[in-house]
């Protein structure tokens, strides 16, 4: 029986600045995700035989998790699995954050230019009524926009995340306060393409 664990980010709390700050990223990390780590765990431990199955797969099939436990791993288990995409897949590194790769060629010709997708993207961010997240997904071999409310993984929906903007005030409050459309515009700037564009061709 493996305990899920919350795993370190591949670069610093700072590295991301001057678009995230320091200490929401640390906040967001070491608190948030953690909770979620931690009410997954506790969780499961009324049914410890989950311990040993895939995380996406208990996600991607919640309704044949336990009645008692279904809305516990719903909310922390996708939590924990939406966060553990998030930070994949913004980098610091210039390199990496280059638009490029097969996925920006279906991009491309899914929206039109970069400019179109991401501005139907900041759009369905922006719209979100409440705490949620707004993807890039894969449906079908064809790439989608779409949004979830509270921590739904898209993976509810048969549907593959690829990329995921965190519109949970948590994720930007403390530098921006209200001001959503300047997180979801910096966000642009440190998309780890490179990661994207793996999870896209896998
Ligand atoms: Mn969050």
């Amino acid at each position: 029986m493996a305990k899920h664990e919350l795993h370190k980010l591949s670069y610093s709390y700072d590295a991301l600045e001057p678009f995230i700050d320091a200490k929401t990223m640390e906040i967001h990390h070491t608190k948030h995700h953690q909770a979620y780590v931690d009410k997954l765990n506790l969780a499961l431990e009324k049914h410890p035989e989950l311990f040993n199955k895939d995380l996406k797969e208990l996600i991607k099939n919640i309704n044949t998790v336990p009645e008692d436990i279904k809305t516990a791993v719903k909310n922390h288990g996708g939590g924990h699995l939406n966060h553990s995409l998030y930070w994949q897949i913004m980098t610091p590194d210039k390199k990496d954050r280059e638009f490029n790769g097969k996925v920006a060629d279906e991009i491309n010709k899914t929206f039109g230019n970069f400019e179109e997708f991401k501005k139907k993207l900041t759009e369905t961010a922006l719209n979100l009524f409440g705490s949620g997240w707004a993807w890039l997904v894969i449906n079908n071999d064809k790439l989608e926009i779409i949004s979830t409310p509270n921590q739904d993984s898209p993976l509810m929906q048969n549907k593959i995340p690829i990329l995921g903007i965190d519109m949970w005030e948590h994720a930007f409050y403390i530098l921006r306060q209200n001001r959503k459309n300047e997180y979801v515009e910096a966000f642009f700037n440190i998309i780890n393409w490179k990661k994207v564009n793996e999870l896209f061709e896998s």
